[in-house]
């Protein structure tokens, strides 16, 4: 039988600042793409909010303001030069953006990531669930982190698809710091999971280097794989975005555990990887076999509300 092996490039960007134009920041996702074709991956995966700077860092108290942040449609005017360009190229891609629907005739604000096949277009749409910061201004702090303000929690749970010759899923962010994220995903047969990332070298609110803020999202994402038998990218927007470090670091991960290709920089770079799918299967069948190992008769607690600490 042929081997499920996909070359996937980790596509990082530098920071996008406030006033980068649209088509300027897809023009850098273009260039991005073309890279990973021409090195001859057929998935590409970009960080969440790729297409504006990560605004959750200010506060705008009319929510009306931040309108411009986010995307009506997808695809849209902007963003159609990627579809046209993934679908001469042969390679799909991965996006992370702000979305804003009026379903039930209500409006509704999600950090949203999709995957896309270049024949097909949309397969997958994932609308993150782990929201981080806060809803209330904190003038205090440096820089904001407004995500509970300018998105709902997600409501399509851990979507696994069928795409590219395996089980695809999605997560965002502060999502990959969840185990349950990895086991939602895990629990549906995935295999490769693609999360953008956006994430402050320091966080004003714990006294950590930014030594320990990479060690902790790369203990994360690579457990995460390991215990679910997954290949896990993460890609990030890095760079200093309007005032603010991001931390680089995009990583693809083995179902093994160990990071297999990564970036060096903070800017506009591609990590590329060839991921044999079939590397899923032993984990699957053998440590991590869940029909025969997991004990989901003594895990009921999960589903119960946490005890407070204090
Ligand atoms: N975008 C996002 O989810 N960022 C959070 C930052 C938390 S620390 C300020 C993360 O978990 O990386």
């Amino acid at each position: 039988m042929m081997e499920r092996v996909l070359r996937i490039a980790a596509a990082q960007m530098g920071p996008v600042n406030s006033g980068e134009p649209r088509s300027a920041t897809v023009g850098r996702m273009m260039g991005l793409l073309d890279q990973a074709a021409d090195e001859g991956c057929t998935l590409a995966v970009f960080p969440e909010l790729a297409l504006t700077t990560f605004f959750p860092r200010v506060y705008l108290a009319d929510l009306a303001d931040a309108d411009g942040f986010y995307e009506h449609d997808m695809p849209n005017a902007d963003v159609q030069p990627l579809f046209d360009l993934a679908r001469r190229r042969r390679i799909g891609f991965s996006l992370g953006y702000a979305e804003i629907t009026t379903d039930d005739e209500a409006t509704h604000r999600y950090n949203t990531q999709i995957l896309v096949d270049p024949d097909v277009g949309i397969v997958a749409k994932y609308r993150k669930v782990h929201l981080p910061g806060h809803t209330d201004y904190r003038p205090a702090d440096p820089f904001q982190n407004l995500e509970k303000y300018y998105f709902e929690v997600g409501n399509l749970g851990f979507p696994v698809v069928d795409a590219f010759g395996g089980r695809v899923g999605m997560c965002i962010c502060n999502d990959r710091r969840w185990p349950e994220t990895y086991r939602m995903m895990g629990l549906n047969g995935v295999e490769i999971i693609v999360l953008g990332y956006t994430t402050p070298l320091h966080n004003p609110r714990a006294e950590q280097s930014a030594e320990l803020r990479m060690f902790q999202s790369r203990l994360c994402m690579q457990a995460g794989a390991y215990q679910n038998s997954t290949f896990v990218v993460g890609v990030a927007k890095a760079g200093r975005e309007d005032g603010v470090d991001l931390m680089g670091g995009s990583c693809i991960i083995h179902p093994d555990g160990r990071v297999i290709a990564e970036t060096s920089g903070v800017d506009d770079e591609i990590a590329v990887a060839d991921c044999n799918l079939d590397d899923c299967l032993n984990g699957k069948a053998e440590e991590f076999n869940f029909e025969r190992n997991r004990r989901p008769e003594l895990y009921g607690g999960l589903l119960a509300p946490h005890r407070s600490i204090r």
